[in-house]
């Protein structure tokens, strides 16, 4: 069979099932970021396996970086010492985003990559797979367990022509998500192709497998080939390089088109990442922040657009103008170019490399203000403010409406473009184990809370009745108040759907847990397993919906909470919130709710394999592990 490079890398990666199926593939490489990793290692330690047995290991520093009080730097501290005792290396604070450091530094070719953070596949622009997964999915990969996940659908997408001037690689993946929305990739991986393709740099190419994220895709990837070559040799990492590319007459389940050159730009408009128009649609409209950053968009390159947009310019009056290097190398390049000068001249707020504004940490926008972002996600509240207007564009989006003041079309500005050739190596904020570290613990960092085996029968009350596309940034918020509860349970768990429902918490307390009825795409966004470890917590016992994201739904198995799809999608208007449920759960294969409030009874399907059927049954994938 003639195979593209997403199955060619997938088929030499399964040790367990077979292709097409249900299988379990071989990880070669590991991320984790702080915001998720005080979690996967404390899994890790709970796993009881003396040091990691992947490849190679990394543990990122980029999200909590704001320490307004001792837990960000308390999770710091516990990271660097575990992370030294179980030889993992650690990319200190202010060295840069996992994703954009991944990229620079470690990704290889033809590799696997699992990290806990659903914008992991950003790798895939090297030609690796690199899937994003809950932290306890990459804590049994670091100890030498497979991953499992069914064979994606491959959607192979043509590229041809070339981007004009003034078009970035953000505005293919928008005009993608224009086309597939959110719900577009789930089950599915993106693999890239074409005479196009030789026309984008790896960090382009980065720029659209990111963001590949947001169609709800298991993962995107480009061919490995000279620009790949090219990239390596000037990251000093040509050893890396492996040539990936995909057999003449490789099928693929669907096919897509773009033609580069027939782009224009484009945004993403509130509040979510598909609802998409051209730039030319929203001309005129009054800006009053701009952020450049984030893992999506702050490559060298995306940097050198915006200064050459700013040259010789002033940012507007009435705009606030920030920016947050992707990594440190980006940032040095940056000082050594004059891109920093530039940008300085022309009154930017600069940021540390780090996720910053595109987490809520920092640089909420005031009321009512228009917000442009080079960034992946503007789900509501995201920013930290709330009914925020926050639009996704490119670089020179940005940087054309940050001088005008208004929503400008870059294609109209004039600029030089001044690329600096090579880039700046230099490792020495990436610190290699000692496997002899005391692992310091601050207060904050919580034991794992500890869930009992599944019951018979469940039952309890609709807790919440919520509808379609609900994200995890719903569910769990992030935000500088919240995320520095992540290594803490117990305290987070107080936050849960605080935006849909302040009463949530108190709710589920004093029912002693119950159930959630979702619409479509439940849980889509971000890998954060507290999105459903704390649910957990607060005796949450199925979630009940239309569909789920992929990665949440594995997430809730994980921590054995039942994912169930109603079998007839119009049963959603027969439950609502406040209804008793009671059903028995002995026979996970069948299950029939029934509703005591209306006496309606509704059949349930739980889609997942005989493995996750046993998690779920061993009360989460924690007491499943310990159990084998
Ligand atoms: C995000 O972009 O939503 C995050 C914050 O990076 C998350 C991870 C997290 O919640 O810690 C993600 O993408 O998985
Ligand atoms: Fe960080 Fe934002 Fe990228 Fe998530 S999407 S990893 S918060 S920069």
């Amino acid at each position: 069979m003639e195979d593209g490079i997403f199955n060619k890398v997938l088929k030499a990666h399964i040790v367990d099932g077979s292709f097409g199926g249900e299988v379990g593939i071989k990880i070669d490489q590991t991320l984790t970021q702080d915001a998720t990793g005080t979690l996967a290692y404390l899994e890790f330690e709970a796993l009881g396996i003396p040091r990691v047995k992947t490849n190679l290991s990394v543990s990122y520093v980029d999200h909590n970086m704001l320490q307004t009080t001792f837990e960000n730097a308390d999770d710091h501290i516990f990271l660097q010492t575990i992370a030294s005792n179980y030889g993992i290396l650690f990319s200190k604070p202010g060295n840069g985003i996992c994703h954009q450091v991944h990229l620079e530094r470690f990704g290889v070719p033809s590799q696997t990559l699992l990290g806990s953070d659903s914008h992991t596949p950003t790798n895939g622009g090297l030609g690796m797979i690199a899937i994003g997964a809950g932290g306890l999915d990459v804590a049994v990969a670091m100890g030498g367990g497979l991953f499992y996940l069914k064979t994606p659908k491959v959607v192979g997408v043509k590229l041809t022509g070339k981007l004009r001037k003034g078009v970035n690689a953000k505005d293919v993946i928008l005009e993608i998500l224009r086309r597939l929305t959110v719900k577009g990739g789930v089950g599915k991986a993106f693999e890239y192709f074409g005479e196009g393709v030789k026309n984008l740099s790896v960090p382009e190419r980065a720029t659209i497998t990111n963001m590949g994220a947001e169609l709800g895709a298991t993962t995107s990837i480009f061919p490995s080939d000279e620009n790949t070559l090219d990239f390596l040799k000037k990251q000093k990492r040509e050893k890396d390089f492996k040539r990936l590319e995909a057999d003449a007459n490789a099928q693929y389940d669907e096919v897509i088109e773009i033609n580069l050159s027939e782009l224009v730009p484009m945004a993403a408009r509130p509040s979510s990442p598909d609802s998409v128009v051209k730039i030319s649609e929203i001309e005129g409209l009054k800006v009053d922040q701009v952020l450049v950053g984030s893992c999506t968009n702050s490559s060298i390159k995306d940097m050198s657009i915006v200064a050459s947009i700013l040259k010789g310019k002033h940012i507007n009056d009435f705009v606030s103008f920030g920016v947050s290097p992707g990594s440190r190398q980006v940032l040095e390049q940056m000082t050594e170019t004059g891109i920093l000068e530039t940008m300085l001249g022309a009154g930017a707020r600069v940021l540390e490399s780090a996720c910053g504004p595109c987490i809520g940490m920092g640089q909420s926008p005031r009321t009512g203000a228009v917000s442009l972002r080079t960034f992946n996600r503007n789900f509501e509240g995201r920013s930290g403010t709330k009914n925020d207007k926050v639009y996704l564009v490119s670089p020179e989006t940005a940087a054309a409406s940050a001088v005008a003041g208004v929503v400008t079309d870059p294609m109209k500005a004039s600029f030089e473009l001044n690329i600096p050739a090579d880039f700046v190596v230099d490792d020495s904020m990436i610190i290699k184990p000692t496997f002899k570290s005391e692992i310091i613990r601050g207060p904050n960092i919580a034991p794992l809370p500890i869930f009992p085996q599944l019951s018979e029968t469940l039952s309890g009350e609709v807790l919440l009745k919520v509808g379609d596309d609900i994200t995890t940034d719903h569910i769990m918020p992030a935000g500088s108040k919240v995320l520095p509860l992540r290594s803490n349970i117990p305290k987070i768990s107080n936050y849960v759907f605080e935006s849909v429902d302040p009463n949530f918490t108190k709710r589920a307390k004093e029912k002693n847990g119950g159930f959630i009825l979702g619409g479509l795409n439940y849980g889509q966004g971000s890998s954060r397993e507290h999105a459903a470890l704390a649910p957990r917590f607060l005796g949450v016992k199925a979630v009940i919906t239309k569909t789920f994201a992929r990665i949440h739904k594995a997430n809730l198995i994980n921590f054995g909470i039942l994912p169930l799809q109603l079998k007839n999608p119009s049963d959603y208007d027969s439950i609502s919130q406040g209804d008793e449920l009671e059903f028995n759960v002995n026979d996970l294969s069948k299950m029939t709710i029934n509703n005591k409030t209306n006496g309606k009874k509704i059949e349930v399907i739980l889609e997942a394999s005989e493995r996750d059927r046993a998690i779920l049954k061993a009360g989460g994938l924690l007491n499943y592990t310990k159990n084998k």
